[in-house]
């Protein structure tokens, strides 16, 4: 008998306990009140001899005990990964991740709505090189030679002069594209110029060593200085609303004569407010149609150039132009 309880512990001893159901299963395969194997052997006690009986009570007391500790052993087992599989389940009550999406910069966002405003007036969009021949950026626009903007102060030179069309230089404004388009088109030609440019000046809250400019031009039989007041009088009309206070100074360019800049009547809050340079225009000098190969007794035309930066700093009331060129998401995300 004593023997056989041997059996019986390496038996215990070698059950596989992995899971709750098998622990289950093997606490009513020997402590079920039914059947089971210990509790048999318990109710049995009154058939064995007398004198043996202290032995195989105490012997099948240890088998008890044996399996109590694994059941507790293994409990605690069953228990422990119970918890890390709903520690690591997914829990489909938690809300989504937001999926970051990317915005328009602001001065790409006032770009396109400059853009909108002039396509809306009939014009079209001309591009060119950010990377132009001296010719095109300076000396077809009448830009005399000793002109201080041909200072290395004021341009970024990229070649020395080694053709007819002098050096290469990174464009200090959009004109060269709109001295291409009248080289390539006989009027009427009715255009805008937008795109980044280049000027080597000290960085400060109110210039940087590049900006966007949008430009426009337009060249035809009978324009006029009237056509060129009514077209900015539209635009300033759609960009700050109908009844914005506008008015043009008499102003000089190498590329205009006459030439005037705007400003626009800036209302403050509490009453105060000031004028504000918003563009610069002119009639084309005649010098440049005929550089471009327009016939300049035949055709007239206006022009005009207007910074994108102090635009979208008016707008939003930004005072420091290098914000724009920092891309700190925290003023980024503001747009
Ligand atoms: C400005 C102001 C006035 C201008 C002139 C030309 C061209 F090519 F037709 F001669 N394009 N843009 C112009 C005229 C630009 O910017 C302040």
């Amino acid at each position: 008998m004593i023997s056989s309880l041997a059996t019986l512990e390496s038996q215990i001893q070698a059950e596989d306990l992995h899971d709750a159901a098998s622990v289950e299963a093997f606490r009513i395969k020997y402590l079920g009140r039914k059947n089971g194997l210990l509790t048999d052997l318990f109710s049995q006690i009154g058939k064995i001899a007398p004198e043996e009986r202290k032995a195989y009570g105490a012997a099948v007391n240890t088998l008890k005990q044996l399996v109590e500790a694994r059941l507790t052993a293994a409990q605690a087992f069953v228990e422990a990964a119970q918890k890390q599989a709903v520690a690591q389940a997914i829990d489909l009550t938690l809300p989504g991740r937001m999926q970051p999406v990317g915005g328009l910069h602001p001065i790409r966002q006032t770009m396109e709505e400059i853009k909108r405003i002039f396509l809306s007036f009939g014009f079209g969009v001309a591009e060119g090189p950010e990377i132009e021949e001296d010719w095109y950026n300076f000396s077809a626009l009448n830009f005399p030679p000793d002109h201080p903007a041909r200072d290395m102060q004021d341009t970024f030179f990229v070649e020395a002069p080694n053709n007819e069309n002098g050096g290469v230089v990174l464009r200090t404004h959009t004109s060269p594209v709109q001295v291409r388009t009248m080289q390539n088109t006989q009027p009427p030609i009715r255009i805008i110029a937008p795109g980044r440019v280049y000027r080597n000046e000290t960085i400060t809250y109110k210039s940087y060593c590049l900006f966007h400019q949008v430009e426009g031009l337009y060249v035809d039989e009978q324009v006029t200085f009237a056509d060129l007041k009514q077209v900015l009088r539209m635009f300033a009309e759609a960009a700050f609303g109908v009844g914005v206070k506008m008015r043009f100074r008499p102003s000089f360019f190498p590329f205009t004569e006459p030439s005037a800049e705007v400003d626009i009547w800036w209302q403050n809050e509490d009453g105060s407010g000031r004028w504000l340079e918003i563009l610069g225009c002119g009639m084309v000098d005649p010098n440049v149609l005929e550089n471009c190969g327009i016939d300049s007794e035949k055709y007239t035309g206006y022009a005009f150039g207007m910074g994108v930066e102090r635009i979208a700093m008016l707008r939003h009331g930004i005072t420091d132009i290098r914000v724009l060129y920092e891309n700190d998401l925290r003023f980024l995300e503001q747009f």
